[in-house]
């Protein structure tokens, strides 16, 4: 709207005003992204990032947040307090209009960093809109200011209700249960997006407190050491490589940077980046800019160095990346934000400016400190080398695939038909139970292969020592399909991969190698539903001729006493071995034998057939990965350096394979 057509009287503003919140309220999600969860918890960072822009403009320390039992909420900021005198031309008072006019927010004060774009920013006054009553509370001028709305139109007008000392802003709201499906605000949501705030903003108090009967509690974050704090705190569960976090912190053509970096000795990257405290999933210049400067300045290092000297190549971006946790947020006052999710920074000249600034003073802090610059290094040089050899183990899986004209390898007891999606390769644990597979299975389309311990060493190894693991590379030769870069989904020999080890830890452990092996290097095998998990039985229970098989306690229960012709149920040990065996097999009640198998090589061909290789009879778990991000973190669990996480995980291993019945 141009300035001529803009109608000037006080009530043709209102009907402008309630125009404007009332497509808000008609449209929700354009300005919320969505009515779910996510778009319930975005009112209250709207509001909170409200007085996060006061603490950046340097006039707020502390801000409050109470979850109400009926899930209210109020912040509280000692900023300066909305503005209540009159704006000059649109002569509302100023906290009126920041409640009640779309993006006036910024109308006031341009020389902060404000948001534009994005989900964020989108103004107080969709909060407004968006709740059933809100209530705001100024203090300035000595004076304590009120006034109220509901659904956004205003049912107190703007009044002085007694006297104040310092200065700020409480706002209380009640989102709307006529526009969100669920008003029950997630306190553990909240309080990650809080802690994120508060390290990104150094020094800046936020408290968290629930109020709500079920789940009291309060917690507050305040990070003296800001970035560093935040990248100590991410690496928690980590061995660095240096003991302190190396940080940039400087202004330049108004684009204020921070950064905090420190290396471990794994092998993944976490890189997270923010603009004006926003998270910048996608990326961006920003980011491209810190690339390009970290592996200038790691590469120059070590030529001055002479690590490099002797090598004719380069360290690549992922090789300085390898190991790397690094928090970067900028600020700068008219970001661009592009992308699927508009969390990708757009600004070109951002590039260049943070690249030169991490070039300099990267490169100043390891000219002056040379045990960290050469722990870094070591460290890329090391991941450069496992690059190039893990490059040269999969070409040679590749010549010595049957796709070459290789062999295929001999422990392999292939099936005889060709139509990979007919036919079926089982991964067993231990040279006898691959014995009595080979014997039990259907030759036809069924084909096994016997894996022996070993492979649990490759656990927290690198590609290259993977791939140097005979185990390994005899799954990759017989599976067809190669890995990494030469990985083919088509050229899979097997459309069913199954994993069949013993019930017992070794078992579990080999498994969960297997798996993560799969998830890092033969991902779509997984998304196609080619892998599965082998189920068999843990107990047989038999009387005379009759037999059953269980698959856990309870059903081997059921099991004695039907057979026992239900007399009194046989009484269960606190060990969970139940019945009268001692070690694996015994008379039990009234002539049933309960036997535990405590390996898949007890079991006969016949029934390891029946139990667990017929597909008309047997039970086969598919693995999923439904959710890529969560899988990561899992693997991440298992692969990190922590055990406590890795075992729990592996005790709960179920949570990531589905029941599917085939
Ligand atoms: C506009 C101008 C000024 C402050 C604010 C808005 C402001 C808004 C919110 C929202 C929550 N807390 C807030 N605190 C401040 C600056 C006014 C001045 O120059 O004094």
């Amino acid at each position: 709207m141009t300035r001529a057509q803009k109608p000037t009287g006080y009530d043709a503003e209102q009907i402008q005003v309630l125009k404007g919140l009332e497509a808000v309220r008609r449209r929700p999600s354009m300005y919320i992204g969505s009515t779910g969860s996510r778009g319930l918890h975005h009112l209250v960072y709207e509001v909170v990032d409200n007085s996060v822009d006061e603490a950046l403009a340097g006039h707020c320390d502390r801000i409050e947040l109470i979850i109400h039992p009926d899930d209210s909420v109020t912040v509280k900021d000692n900023g300066r307090g909305i503005p209540v005198d009159l704006h000059p031309t649109e002569r509302i008072p100023g906290v009126e209009l920041a409640l009640t006019v779309l993006h006036a927010g910024g109308k006031f004060d341009k020389t902060s960093y404000k948001v534009s774009g994005g989900l964020h920013g989108v103004g107080i006054s969709v909060v407004n809109a968006l709740s059933e009553r809100l209530e705001v509370c100024v203090d300035r001028g000595g004076e304590r200011h009120h006034m109220a709305f509901e659904r956004g139109e205003t049912s107190k007008k703007l009044n002085v209700t007694g006297r104040a000392k310092g200065t700020g802003t409480i706002v209380r709201f009640k989102p709307d249960s006529r526009i969100f499906a669920e008003t029950r605000l997630d306190f553990t949501i909240l309080a990650n997006r809080l802690r994120e705030l508060a390290f990104l903003n150094k020094g800046l108090t936020i408290e968290l407190a629930d109020e709500r009967p079920d789940s009291k509690r309060q917690e507050a974050y305040c990070y003296r050491g800001g970035l560093v704090q935040f990248v100590e705190w991410l690496n928690q569960n980590r061995k660095p490589l240096h003991p302190k976090p190396i940080t940039i912190e400087t202004v330049k053509e108004d684009v204020d940077i921070q950064l905090a970096l420190q290396y471990d000795a794994g092998y993944t990257e976490n890189t997270l980046t923010f603009v004006n405290n926003i998270s910048t999933h996608e990326g961006g210049t920003h980011l491209t800019g810190f690339k390009a400067a970290l592996t200038r300045t790691i590469n120059e290092y070590a030529k001055k160095s002479g690590a490099l000297k002797k090598a004719d190549f380069t360290l690549s971006g992922d090789d300085v990346r390898e190991g790397l946790t690094a928090v970067l947020s900028i600020k700068l006052r008219e970001p661009q934000f592009e992308g699927q999710t508009k969390t990708k920074l757009g600004n070109g000249e951002v590039e260049g400016i943070v690249k030169s600034v991490v070039n300099d003073l990267l490169g100043t802090y390891l000219e002056e400190h040379p045990p960290v610059a050469r722990a870094i290094v070591e460290k890329a040089c090391s991941a450069a080398l496992a690059r190039e050899a893990a490059r040269k183990a999969r070409e040679l899986v590749r010549k010595k695939s049957g796709l070459d004209g290789g062999i295929l390898p001999g422990k392999l007891a292939d099936c005889s038909l060709d139509d990979p999606t007919l036919c079926e390769i089982y991964l067993v644990e231990g040279d006898s139970a691959g014995g009595s597979a080979k014997q039990g299975r259907d030759r036809s389309f069924q084909a096994i292969l016997p894996l022996r311990g070993k492979i649990l060493n490759v656990q927290k190894a690198r590609i290259d020592k993977i791939l140097s693991n005979e185990e390994i590379r005899t799954i990759i030769t017989a599976i067809g399909t190669n890995v990494g870069e030469e990985f083919k989904v088509e050229d899979a020999r097997y459309h069913k991969i199954i994993i069949m080890t013993d019930a017992d830890v070794d078992g579990a452990h080999i498994r969960t190698l297997l798996l993560t092996f799969f998830y890092k290097e033969m991902k779509q095998l997984i998304d196609a539903g080619y892998i599965y998990i082998a189920q068999p039985p843990l107990f047989r229970v038999a009387k005379g001729k009759e037999e059953y098989y269980a698959y856990d306690e309870a059903e081997r229960d059921d099991y004695v006493n039907r057979l026992a012709n239900f007399a009194s149920p046989v009484a269960s040990s606190s060990d969970g071995e139940g019945a009268s065996e001692g070690d694996g097999r015994a008379g039990g009640r009234r002539g049933v034998v309960i036997q535990r198998y405590k390996g898949l090589g007890e079991m006969t061909p016949g029934q390891l057939w029946k139990t667990t290789m017929d597909p008309a009879t047997r039970t086969i778990l598919k693995v999923e990965m439904e959710d890529a991000f969560e899988a990561s973190q899992l693997f991440e669990t298992l692969m990190g350096d922590e055990v406590e996480p890795r075992r729990k995980f592996i005790e709960e291993h179920a949570r990531f394979v589905k029941n599917l019945d085939v």
